[in-house]
Protein backbone atom coordinates (compact mmCIF):
# COMPACT_ATOMS: atom_id res chain seq x y z
CA UNK A 1 0.00 0.00 0.00
CA UNK A 2 1.43 3.58 -0.79
CA UNK A 3 0.95 6.54 1.65
CA UNK A 4 0.05 9.87 -0.16
CA UNK A 5 3.74 10.67 -0.43
CA UNK A 6 5.32 7.72 -1.46
CA UNK A 7 7.50 8.34 -4.91
CA UNK A 8 5.03 6.16 -6.84
CA UNK A 9 2.43 8.31 -5.49
CA UNK A 10 4.24 11.67 -6.95
CA UNK A 11 4.86 10.30 -10.09
CA UNK A 12 0.79 9.31 -10.78
CA UNK A 13 0.39 13.16 -9.51
CA UNK A 14 2.68 14.16 -12.08
CA UNK A 15 1.30 12.06 -14.49
CA UNK A 16 -2.47 13.20 -13.24
CA UNK A 17 -1.83 17.05 -14.11
CA UNK A 18 -0.01 15.95 -17.74
CA UNK A 19 -3.02 14.57 -18.47
CA UNK A 20 -4.82 17.15 -17.62
CA UNK A 21 -2.96 19.61 -19.74
CA UNK A 22 -2.82 17.13 -22.53
CA UNK A 23 -6.74 16.92 -23.14
CA UNK A 24 -7.05 20.72 -22.09
CA UNK A 25 -8.67 22.45 -25.31
CA UNK A 26 -8.29 25.93 -23.32
CA UNK A 27 -12.04 26.04 -22.40
CA UNK A 28 -13.51 22.35 -21.98
CA UNK A 29 -11.01 18.86 -21.38
CA UNK A 30 -11.78 15.52 -23.64
CA UNK A 31 -11.84 12.41 -21.68
CA UNK A 32 -9.02 11.53 -24.12
CA UNK A 33 -7.57 12.78 -26.81
CA UNK A 34 -8.47 10.37 -30.06
CA UNK A 35 -11.37 8.23 -28.63
CA UNK A 36 -13.45 10.83 -27.37
CA UNK A 37 -12.31 13.99 -28.76
CA UNK A 38 -15.51 16.48 -27.84
CA UNK A 39 -16.87 17.76 -24.41
CA UNK A 40 -18.43 14.89 -22.74
CA UNK A 41 -20.99 15.98 -19.77
CA UNK A 42 -19.68 14.14 -16.95
CA UNK A 43 -16.75 13.93 -17.60
CA UNK A 44 -16.33 17.77 -17.91
CA UNK A 45 -17.78 17.92 -14.16
CA UNK A 46 -15.52 15.47 -12.36
CA UNK A 47 -13.00 16.86 -14.59
CA UNK A 48 -13.51 20.74 -12.78
CA UNK A 49 -12.59 18.55 -9.35
CA UNK A 50 -9.46 18.18 -10.78
CA UNK A 51 -9.11 21.79 -12.39
CA UNK A 52 -9.96 22.79 -9.02
CA UNK A 53 -6.52 21.95 -7.46
CA UNK A 54 -4.46 23.48 -9.64
CA UNK A 55 -6.73 26.91 -11.09
CA UNK A 56 -9.89 27.53 -10.15
CA UNK A 57 -10.35 29.60 -13.14
CA UNK A 58 -10.38 27.30 -14.94
CA UNK A 59 -12.53 24.49 -13.40
CA UNK A 60 -15.19 27.31 -13.17
CA UNK A 61 -14.68 27.38 -16.46
CA UNK A 62 -15.15 23.65 -17.91
CA UNK A 63 -18.69 23.88 -16.25
CA UNK A 64 -19.58 27.26 -17.40
CA UNK A 65 -18.84 26.10 -21.49
CA UNK A 66 -20.96 22.97 -20.42
CA UNK A 67 -23.51 25.09 -20.03
CA UNK A 68 -22.96 27.23 -22.92
CA UNK A 69 -24.19 24.45 -24.89
CA UNK A 70 -27.90 24.27 -23.09
CA UNK A 71 -30.61 23.76 -25.41
CA UNK A 72 -34.22 25.85 -24.68
CA UNK A 73 -35.52 22.91 -23.28
CA UNK A 74 -33.26 22.92 -20.45
CA UNK A 75 -31.76 19.70 -21.34
CA UNK A 76 -27.72 19.65 -21.10
CA UNK A 77 -26.46 17.75 -23.90
CA UNK A 78 -24.16 14.54 -23.21
CA UNK A 79 -21.96 15.56 -26.09
CA UNK A 80 -20.63 18.93 -27.18
CA UNK A 81 -18.87 18.85 -30.77
CA UNK A 82 -17.22 22.22 -30.36
CA UNK A 83 -15.12 21.05 -33.31
CA UNK A 84 -14.86 18.94 -36.23
CA UNK A 85 -13.20 15.39 -35.41
CA UNK A 86 -13.07 12.26 -37.10
CA UNK A 87 -12.06 9.78 -34.72
CA UNK A 88 -15.32 9.31 -33.07
CA UNK A 89 -18.99 8.19 -34.31
CA UNK A 90 -21.77 8.94 -34.13
CA UNK A 91 -20.97 12.32 -34.71
CA UNK A 92 -23.42 15.38 -35.51
CA UNK A 93 -24.52 14.26 -38.95
CA UNK A 94 -25.60 11.26 -36.93
CA UNK A 95 -27.50 12.64 -34.19
CA UNK A 96 -29.43 15.41 -36.50
CA UNK A 97 -29.92 18.28 -33.41
CA UNK A 98 -29.97 21.60 -35.03
CA UNK A 99 -29.35 23.33 -31.34
CA UNK A 100 -25.94 25.53 -31.51
CA UNK A 101 -23.50 24.70 -30.28
CA UNK A 102 -23.98 21.01 -32.46
CA UNK A 103 -24.56 18.28 -29.95
CA UNK A 104 -25.93 15.15 -28.86
CA UNK A 105 -29.90 14.81 -28.18
CA UNK A 106 -29.63 13.34 -24.85
CA UNK A 107 -28.06 13.98 -21.82
CA UNK A 108 -26.06 12.20 -18.92
CA UNK A 109 -25.76 12.28 -15.34
CA UNK A 110 -26.47 15.79 -13.60
CA UNK A 111 -23.71 15.96 -11.22
CA UNK A 112 -22.98 19.91 -12.23
CA UNK A 113 -24.86 20.74 -8.89
CA UNK A 114 -22.82 18.90 -6.69
CA UNK A 115 -19.82 19.87 -7.83
CA UNK A 116 -20.38 23.30 -7.78
CA UNK A 117 -20.83 23.53 -4.55
CA UNK A 118 -17.51 22.24 -3.74
CA UNK A 119 -16.30 24.94 -6.14
CA UNK A 120 -18.37 27.56 -4.31
CA UNK A 121 -17.32 26.46 -0.60
CA UNK A 122 -13.90 26.84 -2.17
CA UNK A 123 -14.20 30.27 -2.98
CA UNK A 124 -17.98 32.22 -3.72
CA UNK A 125 -18.30 32.92 -7.74
CA UNK A 126 -21.46 31.54 -8.72
CA UNK A 127 -22.93 33.77 -11.02
CA UNK A 128 -26.99 33.91 -11.11
CA UNK A 129 -26.93 32.47 -14.99
CA UNK A 130 -25.48 29.42 -13.86
CA UNK A 131 -27.81 28.69 -11.38
CA UNK A 132 -30.78 29.14 -13.12
CA UNK A 133 -29.43 26.81 -15.76
CA UNK A 134 -28.43 24.07 -13.65
CA UNK A 135 -32.05 24.52 -12.20
CA UNK A 136 -33.57 24.52 -15.52
CA UNK A 137 -31.80 21.77 -16.20
CA UNK A 138 -33.21 19.41 -13.42
CA UNK A 139 -36.86 20.44 -13.71
CA UNK A 140 -35.51 19.21 -17.41
CA UNK A 141 -35.21 15.89 -15.80
CA UNK A 142 -38.23 15.63 -13.73
CA UNK A 143 -40.32 16.58 -16.85
CA UNK A 144 -38.96 15.01 -19.94
CA UNK A 145 -37.82 11.91 -18.01
CA UNK A 146 -40.44 11.01 -15.53
CA UNK A 147 -43.08 11.19 -18.28
CA UNK A 148 -45.16 8.85 -16.28
CA UNK A 149 -44.52 11.04 -13.12
CA UNK A 150 -43.44 8.51 -11.01
CA UNK A 151 -40.80 10.61 -9.34
CA UNK A 152 -38.26 8.61 -10.87
CA UNK A 153 -35.72 9.46 -13.19
CA UNK A 154 -35.77 7.65 -16.40
CA UNK A 155 -32.88 7.22 -19.14
CA UNK A 156 -34.00 6.89 -23.18
CA UNK A 157 -30.94 5.67 -23.97
CA UNK A 158 -28.12 3.33 -22.69
CA UNK A 159 -25.54 6.20 -23.36
CA UNK A 160 -27.59 8.81 -21.06
CA UNK A 161 -27.37 6.91 -17.62
CA UNK A 162 -23.52 7.03 -18.43
CA UNK A 163 -23.08 3.33 -18.12
CA UNK A 164 -23.36 2.32 -21.58
CA UNK A 165 -23.45 -1.87 -21.66
CA UNK A 166 -24.86 -2.39 -18.14
CA UNK A 167 -26.59 -5.75 -18.11
CA UNK A 168 -29.78 -4.01 -17.05
CA UNK A 169 -30.05 -2.75 -20.51
CA UNK A 170 -29.82 -6.49 -22.24
CA UNK A 171 -33.57 -6.70 -21.65
CA UNK A 172 -35.27 -3.37 -22.50
CA UNK A 173 -32.69 -3.42 -25.35
CA UNK A 174 -34.10 -6.42 -27.12
CA UNK A 175 -36.91 -5.41 -27.41
CA UNK A 176 -35.49 -2.18 -29.92
CA UNK A 177 -36.00 -2.87 -33.49
CA UNK A 178 -32.62 -2.46 -35.50
CA UNK A 179 -33.25 -3.18 -38.45
CA UNK A 180 -33.06 -0.61 -40.43
CA UNK A 181 -29.41 0.09 -39.55
CA UNK A 182 -27.23 0.14 -42.72
CA UNK A 183 -23.41 -0.16 -42.90
CA UNK A 184 -21.92 2.05 -40.67
CA UNK A 185 -18.39 2.06 -39.55
CA UNK A 186 -17.10 2.22 -35.20
CA UNK A 187 -14.35 4.49 -34.44
CA UNK A 188 -13.73 3.19 -31.04
CA UNK A 189 -12.51 -0.31 -31.86
CA UNK A 190 -9.48 1.23 -33.72
CA UNK A 191 -8.09 2.31 -30.32
CA UNK A 192 -9.20 0.05 -27.68
CA UNK A 193 -9.62 -4.25 -27.91
CA UNK A 194 -13.14 -4.90 -28.72
CA UNK A 195 -13.30 -7.54 -25.87
CA UNK A 196 -13.21 -4.23 -23.49
CA UNK A 197 -16.44 -2.31 -26.15
CA UNK A 198 -19.83 -3.43 -26.21
CA UNK A 199 -20.75 -6.02 -28.64
CA UNK A 200 -21.70 -4.94 -32.71
CA UNK A 201 -25.69 -6.21 -31.83
CA UNK A 202 -25.58 -3.09 -28.48
CA UNK A 203 -24.36 -0.58 -31.26
CA UNK A 204 -27.05 -1.38 -33.82
CA UNK A 205 -29.40 -0.57 -31.25
CA UNK A 206 -27.40 2.69 -29.67
CA UNK A 207 -27.26 3.92 -33.17
CA UNK A 208 -31.73 2.75 -33.61
CA UNK A 209 -32.45 4.95 -30.57
CA UNK A 210 -30.89 8.08 -31.95
CA UNK A 211 -32.64 7.52 -35.14
CA UNK A 212 -35.96 7.21 -33.25
CA UNK A 213 -34.95 10.37 -31.47
CA UNK A 214 -33.94 12.23 -34.70
CA UNK A 215 -36.95 11.03 -36.48
CA UNK A 216 -38.96 12.75 -33.90
CA UNK A 217 -37.05 15.71 -33.93
CA UNK A 218 -35.59 15.09 -30.31
CA UNK A 219 -39.42 16.46 -29.57
CA UNK A 220 -39.02 15.23 -24.94
CA UNK A 221 -42.96 14.28 -25.17
CA UNK A 222 -42.84 12.21 -28.27
CA UNK A 223 -39.97 10.74 -26.64
CA UNK A 224 -41.26 10.11 -23.40
CA UNK A 225 -44.26 9.01 -24.73
CA UNK A 226 -43.05 6.44 -27.46
CA UNK A 227 -39.02 5.97 -27.21
CA UNK A 228 -38.93 1.70 -27.44
CA UNK A 229 -36.56 2.20 -24.17
CA UNK A 230 -37.50 3.61 -21.44
CA UNK A 231 -35.59 2.42 -17.62
CA UNK A 232 -35.85 3.99 -14.42
CA UNK A 233 -31.82 3.99 -13.30
CA UNK A 234 -30.95 4.41 -10.01
CA UNK A 235 -27.42 6.04 -11.12
CA UNK A 236 -29.58 9.21 -12.43
CA UNK A 237 -32.18 9.15 -9.58
CA UNK A 238 -29.68 8.98 -7.35
CA UNK A 239 -27.17 11.37 -8.75
CA UNK A 240 -30.51 14.26 -9.09
CA UNK A 241 -31.65 13.43 -5.77
CA UNK A 242 -28.01 14.56 -4.53
CA UNK A 243 -27.74 17.03 -6.69
CA UNK A 244 -31.27 18.90 -6.00
CA UNK A 245 -30.02 19.02 -2.21
CA UNK A 246 -26.69 20.56 -3.13
CA UNK A 247 -29.03 22.94 -5.77
CA UNK A 248 -30.97 23.96 -2.76
CA UNK A 249 -27.26 24.81 -0.79
CA UNK A 250 -26.28 26.58 -3.81
CA UNK A 251 -29.70 29.03 -3.98
CA UNK A 252 -29.92 29.33 -0.48
CA UNK A 253 -26.13 30.93 -0.26
CA UNK A 254 -26.67 33.21 -3.01
CA UNK A 255 -29.76 34.36 -0.78
CA UNK A 256 -32.56 32.60 -3.55
CA UNK A 257 -35.87 31.12 -2.57
CA UNK A 258 -35.77 27.13 -3.33
CA UNK A 259 -39.15 26.57 -2.11
CA UNK A 260 -39.59 24.84 -6.14
CA UNK A 261 -36.81 22.81 -5.34
CA UNK A 262 -37.54 21.21 -2.11
CA UNK A 263 -40.67 20.31 -3.76
CA UNK A 264 -38.71 18.08 -6.09
CA UNK A 265 -36.68 16.38 -3.51
CA UNK A 266 -39.54 15.31 -2.02
CA UNK A 267 -40.89 14.25 -5.17
CA UNK A 268 -37.67 12.19 -5.63
CA UNK A 269 -37.78 10.64 -2.31
CA UNK A 270 -41.05 9.29 -2.62
CA UNK A 271 -40.38 7.91 -5.72
CA UNK A 272 -37.30 6.21 -4.72
CA UNK A 273 -38.74 3.59 -3.28
CA UNK A 274 -39.92 1.66 -6.08
CA UNK A 275 -35.85 1.09 -6.90
CA UNK A 276 -35.79 -1.88 -4.51
CA UNK A 277 -36.18 -5.13 -5.84
CA UNK A 278 -36.90 -7.65 -2.64
CA UNK A 279 -36.27 -10.42 -4.25
CA UNK A 280 -32.24 -9.05 -5.39
CA UNK A 281 -32.13 -7.64 -2.04
CA UNK A 282 -30.81 -3.91 -3.54
CA UNK A 283 -31.95 -0.96 -5.79
CA UNK A 284 -32.27 -2.46 -9.20
CA UNK A 285 -33.31 -0.24 -12.69
CA UNK A 286 -37.11 -0.78 -13.65
CA UNK A 287 -37.99 -0.92 -17.39
CA UNK A 288 -40.85 1.33 -17.51
CA UNK A 289 -42.20 -0.47 -20.80
CA UNK A 290 -42.09 -3.97 -18.87
CA UNK A 291 -42.71 -3.12 -15.36
CA UNK A 292 -39.70 -5.41 -14.10
CA UNK A 293 -37.04 -4.37 -12.24
CA UNK A 294 -33.61 -5.69 -13.49
CA UNK A 295 -32.40 -9.35 -11.33
CA UNK A 296 -29.14 -7.78 -9.97
CA UNK A 297 -27.24 -4.50 -8.18
CA UNK A 298 -24.62 -2.44 -10.17
CA UNK A 299 -22.58 -0.16 -8.34
CA UNK A 300 -24.96 2.56 -8.88
CA UNK A 301 -27.58 0.65 -6.26
CA UNK A 302 -24.66 1.94 -3.61
CA UNK A 303 -25.23 5.51 -4.35
CA UNK A 304 -28.77 5.88 -2.00
CA UNK A 305 -26.57 6.98 0.89
CA UNK A 306 -24.70 10.08 -1.91
CA UNK A 307 -28.41 10.30 -2.34
CA UNK A 308 -29.85 10.83 1.52
CA UNK A 309 -31.72 7.66 1.37
CA UNK A 310 -30.83 5.58 4.29
CA UNK A 311 -33.83 3.12 4.69
CA UNK A 312 -31.71 0.11 3.32
CA UNK A 313 -28.52 0.95 4.58
CA UNK A 314 -27.60 -2.12 6.61
CA UNK A 315 -28.94 -4.52 3.34
CA UNK A 316 -26.53 -2.74 0.97
CA UNK A 317 -23.77 -2.93 3.75
CA UNK A 318 -24.20 -6.58 3.41
CA UNK A 319 -24.37 -6.38 -0.08
CA UNK A 320 -21.23 -4.57 -0.68
CA UNK A 321 -19.65 -7.16 1.71
CA UNK A 322 -20.54 -9.81 -0.70
CA UNK A 323 -19.08 -8.16 -3.56
CA UNK A 324 -15.88 -7.33 -1.85
CA UNK A 325 -15.60 -11.33 -1.30
CA UNK A 326 -16.12 -11.92 -4.63
CA UNK A 327 -13.34 -10.00 -6.65
CA UNK A 328 -10.01 -8.02 -5.28
CA UNK A 329 -10.64 -4.59 -6.08
CA UNK A 330 -14.11 -2.50 -5.35
CA UNK A 331 -16.61 -1.33 -6.84
CA UNK A 332 -17.16 -3.25 -9.65
CA UNK A 333 -19.75 -1.53 -11.98
CA UNK A 334 -22.32 -5.08 -12.09
CA UNK A 335 -22.61 -7.72 -9.29
CA UNK A 336 -19.74 -10.32 -9.41
CA UNK A 337 -21.35 -12.81 -8.45
CA UNK A 338 -24.18 -12.44 -11.72
CA UNK A 339 -23.34 -14.69 -14.68
CA UNK A 340 -23.30 -11.36 -16.65
CA UNK A 341 -20.43 -10.08 -15.31
CA UNK A 342 -17.47 -9.46 -17.09
CA UNK A 343 -14.79 -7.71 -15.22
CA UNK A 344 -13.43 -6.19 -18.73
CA UNK A 345 -16.07 -5.53 -20.78
CA UNK A 346 -16.65 -1.85 -19.90
CA UNK A 347 -20.07 -1.46 -17.87
CA UNK A 348 -20.14 -5.15 -16.98
CA UNK A 349 -17.62 -5.08 -14.40
CA UNK A 350 -14.83 -2.69 -14.48
CA UNK A 351 -14.46 -0.27 -11.48
CA UNK A 352 -14.86 3.35 -12.45
CA UNK A 353 -13.32 6.03 -10.06
CA UNK A 354 -15.69 8.79 -9.94
CA UNK A 355 -18.27 6.32 -9.51
CA UNK A 356 -16.19 5.00 -6.61
CA UNK A 357 -16.08 9.16 -5.30
CA UNK A 358 -19.51 9.07 -5.25
CA UNK A 359 -20.05 6.00 -3.24
CA UNK A 360 -17.47 6.63 -0.94
CA UNK A 361 -18.84 9.79 0.29
CA UNK A 362 -22.21 8.69 0.51
CA UNK A 363 -21.00 6.28 2.37
CA UNK A 364 -18.65 8.58 5.03
CA UNK A 365 -21.54 10.66 5.26
CA UNK A 366 -24.18 8.08 6.65
CA UNK A 367 -21.30 7.09 9.37
CA UNK A 368 -19.70 4.17 7.61
CA UNK A 369 -16.20 5.04 7.05
CA UNK A 370 -15.29 1.46 6.88
CA UNK A 371 -16.43 1.74 3.54
CA UNK A 372 -15.40 4.72 2.67
CA UNK A 373 -12.20 4.22 3.38
CA UNK A 374 -11.69 0.49 1.64
CA UNK A 375 -13.23 2.41 -1.66
CA UNK A 376 -10.68 5.10 -1.49
CA UNK A 377 -8.02 2.66 -1.14
CA UNK A 378 -9.08 0.50 -3.89
CA UNK A 379 -9.18 3.11 -6.17
CA UNK A 380 -5.75 4.21 -4.93
CA UNK A 381 -3.91 0.74 -5.59
CA UNK A 382 -5.66 0.64 -8.80
CA UNK A 383 -4.48 4.10 -10.34
CA UNK A 384 -0.78 3.55 -8.43
CA UNK A 385 -0.68 0.07 -10.08
CA UNK A 386 -2.25 0.52 -13.48
CA UNK A 387 -2.21 4.47 -14.06
CA UNK A 388 -4.77 7.25 -15.52
CA UNK A 389 -6.89 4.62 -17.20
CA UNK A 390 -10.66 4.83 -18.08
CA UNK A 391 -11.89 2.34 -16.00
CA UNK A 392 -9.71 -1.00 -14.29
CA UNK A 393 -10.73 -4.73 -13.52
CA UNK A 394 -11.90 -5.52 -10.34
CA UNK A 395 -9.90 -9.30 -10.49
CA UNK A 396 -6.57 -8.27 -11.86
CA UNK A 397 -6.32 -4.79 -11.20
CA UNK A 398 -4.97 -3.89 -14.83
CA UNK A 399 -6.39 -1.12 -16.91
CA UNK A 400 -9.56 -1.12 -19.11
CA UNK A 401 -10.85 0.64 -21.91
CA UNK A 402 -8.88 4.03 -22.99
CA UNK A 403 -6.02 5.52 -21.34
CA UNK A 404 -4.60 9.38 -20.39
CA UNK A 405 -8.21 9.77 -19.48
CA UNK A 406 -9.13 13.39 -17.52
CA UNK A 407 -11.30 12.03 -15.29
CA UNK A 408 -9.09 9.30 -13.43
CA UNK A 409 -6.24 11.98 -13.46
CA UNK A 410 -9.13 14.63 -12.08
CA UNK A 411 -10.44 12.03 -9.24
CA UNK A 412 -6.30 11.29 -8.51
CA UNK A 413 -5.32 14.87 -7.83
CA UNK A 414 -8.96 16.24 -5.81
CA UNK A 415 -9.95 12.98 -3.90
CA UNK A 416 -7.86 9.70 -4.05
CA UNK A 417 -4.52 11.24 -3.49
CA UNK A 418 -5.93 14.08 -1.86
CA UNK A 419 -5.18 15.00 2.42
C1 LIG B 1 -20.84 7.40 -25.19
C2 LIG B 1 -16.66 9.66 -22.28
C3 LIG B 1 -17.86 8.72 -22.19
C4 LIG B 1 -18.40 8.61 -20.74
C5 LIG B 1 -19.40 7.48 -20.59
C6 LIG B 1 -18.78 6.20 -21.13
C7 LIG B 1 -18.37 6.40 -22.59
C8 LIG B 1 -19.43 6.98 -24.76
C9 LIG B 1 -18.92 5.90 -25.68
O1 LIG B 1 -17.43 7.46 -22.68
O2 LIG B 1 -19.51 6.60 -23.38
O3 LIG B 1 -21.26 8.50 -24.45
O4 LIG B 1 -18.89 6.16 -26.88
O5 LIG B 1 -18.54 4.83 -25.23
O6 LIG B 1 -19.65 5.13 -20.99
O7 LIG B 1 -19.74 7.33 -19.24
O8 LIG B 1 -18.99 9.82 -20.39
O9 LIG B 1 -15.68 9.29 -21.35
Amino acid sequence: MSSLSSPTAAKRTAEAKQVLGDNDRGTYTVPTARLYPFQWNWDSVFVALGWAELDLDRAWKEITTLFDAQWPSGMVPHIVFWTDQSTYFPGPDVWGTTNQPLSSGISQPPVAATVVRNLQEVEPRLTINLFKGIDRWHQWWHTARDPKNIGLISVVHPWESGRDNLPDWDRPMSTVDSSSIGAYQRRDLDMVDQTMRPHRHEYDRYLALVEFGAEANWDDQVIGATNPFLVADPGVTSILLRAERDLAWLGRSIGLDTAHIERRIERLENGFVQLWNPEAGTYCSLDLRSGRHADAGTSASFLAAYAGVTTHLDQLDHELGLWASACNFLVPSFDPRHRHFEPKRYWRGPVWAMINYMIAIGFAEVGREKWAGRIRQSTRDLITQSGMSESFDPITGGPVGGSNFAWTAALWLSWVNKD
